[in-house]
């Protein structure tokens, strides 16, 4: 019963609320916006399995919040509906395969070239929601980009945003996979969007194919520990001997498993000034890259994702792509440059690296 001295929302048409919502989203910039409820029953045993097996690595944080990730009213109490929200990036004129085929550029993940992603859907985010109690009052809510334990892909499924391909991506069949993900939780009671069913996979299987450390282990199912995004993004230490040549010159994340899905021909170019490619790291050369000092990667990756990472992993990413270069004077005079830096762990790649060139370059004197 309602409590007769507390203040009441007016009657609210909430399906005109929701179609209002969603055109406000569109002129904040999202591609499309979905609703949700809060059951991710399913995907609590899909996330336990995952973990169960390991495939989280050293991500301690996918583990650490119990079944906070999985029921949204244990992280925020009272959330009723998850908006979720998508935003794509990849910047216009942004070449993609053909700098994965040139083993001297650097290969950065098309979504790390511009300015972190965080800060900028967050805000909208935030507009978003201050738009919707501008219009009704006072509207509990949250909002969420890959920063809490918050399973985006799934309430984004569940929102109607697109399906789980067999690279566990969320794919939408009109845009790709080449997006990112946001929500916002509320404890309005808007209505929600039917879940996206249909599966347009099929029998294809390009993208588990087209994985440089075969990472895809089952259909939608990435085990971390031989994925490249984590090994040159996640992990701490030493990135293990068996994944490097592999790795290539993907120095920071790897799009490959959506670079050769056939859904990411209908990618649309996002137009966000944010995302747009700074200090050319769409094409960088590796050695010009493994040249900069720390303290201009500093300010170079000042607001950008790869910042995150630090200077020493920088160098061990690097250091392996230079390895996998053709051979060079100047690769192996750039790599020998690095032999007395002051970290175990960059010496050790780039000992590994000089390693590879002077194989490389035996091989070439050989058969001259
Ligand atoms: C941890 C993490 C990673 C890890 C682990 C990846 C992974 N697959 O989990 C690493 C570091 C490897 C990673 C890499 C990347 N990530 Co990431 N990552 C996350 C994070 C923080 C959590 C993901 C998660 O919950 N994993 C747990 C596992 C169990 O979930 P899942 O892989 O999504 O698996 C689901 C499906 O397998 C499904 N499922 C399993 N079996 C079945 C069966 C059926 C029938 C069905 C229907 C479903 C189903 O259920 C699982 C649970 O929902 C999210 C942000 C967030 N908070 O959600 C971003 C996020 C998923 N990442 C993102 C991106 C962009 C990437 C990269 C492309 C970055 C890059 N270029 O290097 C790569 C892509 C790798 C890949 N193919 O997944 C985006 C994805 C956007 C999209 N379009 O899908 C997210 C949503 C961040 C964001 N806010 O935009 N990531
Ligand atoms: S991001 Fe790269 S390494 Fe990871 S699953 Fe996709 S193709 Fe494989
Ligand atoms: S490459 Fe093929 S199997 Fe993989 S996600 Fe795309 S459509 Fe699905």
């Amino acid at each position: 019963m309602p409590d007769p001295d507390m203040p009441q929302r007016p009657t609210l048409d909430l399906d005109d609320l929701a179609a209002r919502l969603k055109q406000w989203g569109r002129e904040l910039g999202f591609q499309a916006i979905g609703i949700t409820d809060t059951d991710l029953s399913t995907h609590e045993r899909y996330l336990e399995r995952w973990l169960e097996a390991g495939h989280h690595g050293e991500m301690d944080y996918m583990a650490r919040h119990g079944t906070k990730r999985t029921r949204p009213e244990e992280l925020v109490p009272g959330t009723l509906r998850v908006i979720s929200a998508r935003m794509d990036y990849l910047p216009p004129e942004v070449e993609t395969t053909r700098t994965l085929g040139q083993p001297e550029k650097a290969y950065i993940s098309r979504y790390a070239l511009g300015r972190d992603y965080h800060k900028l859907i967050r805000k909208r985010l935030d507009r978003l929601a201050r738009q919707l109690q501008a219009e009704i009052g006072p509207v509990g809510y949250r909002a969420f980009v890959d920063s809490a334990p918050v399973m985006e892909r799934a309430l984004a499924q569940k929102a109607g945003l697109g399906w789980f391909g067999k690279n566990a991506m969320l794919l939408d069949p009109k845009a790709g996979s080449l997006f990112f993900l946001g929500e916002i939780y509320t404890d309005l009671p808007l209505p929600v969007d039917p879940p996206f069913e249909r599966e347009h996979c099929g029998s294809c299987s390009s993208c588990q194919t087209a994985c440089p450390t075969d990472a895809i282990v089952d259909d939608k199912v990435i085990d971390s520990r031989r994925c490249i995004s984590y090994l040159t993004i996640e992990l701490h230490g030493s990135i293990p001997v068996e994944f490097r040549r592999a790795m290539g010159n993907r120095v920071y994340g790897c799009d490959d498993c959506q670079l050769f899905c056939p859904f990411t021909r209908f990618t649309r170019a996002s137009h966000e000034p944010d995302f747009a490619p700074r200090h050319d790291l769409d094409r960088a050369a590796l050695v010009d890259l493994f040249a900069w000092s720390e303290s201009e990667f500093l300010k170079r990756t000042e607001g950008s994702p790869i910042r995150r990472i630090g200077y020493e992993r920088w160098l061990r990413n690097l250091a392996i792509g230079l390895g996998n270069a053709p051979w060079s004077e100047e690769v192996e005079h750039a790599l020998r440059a690095r032999l007395a830096y002051p970290s175990d762990l960059v010496r050790e790649h780039v000992r590994w690296a000089l390693a590879e060139q002077r194989n490389k370059h035996a091989a070439r004197i050989a058969t001259a």
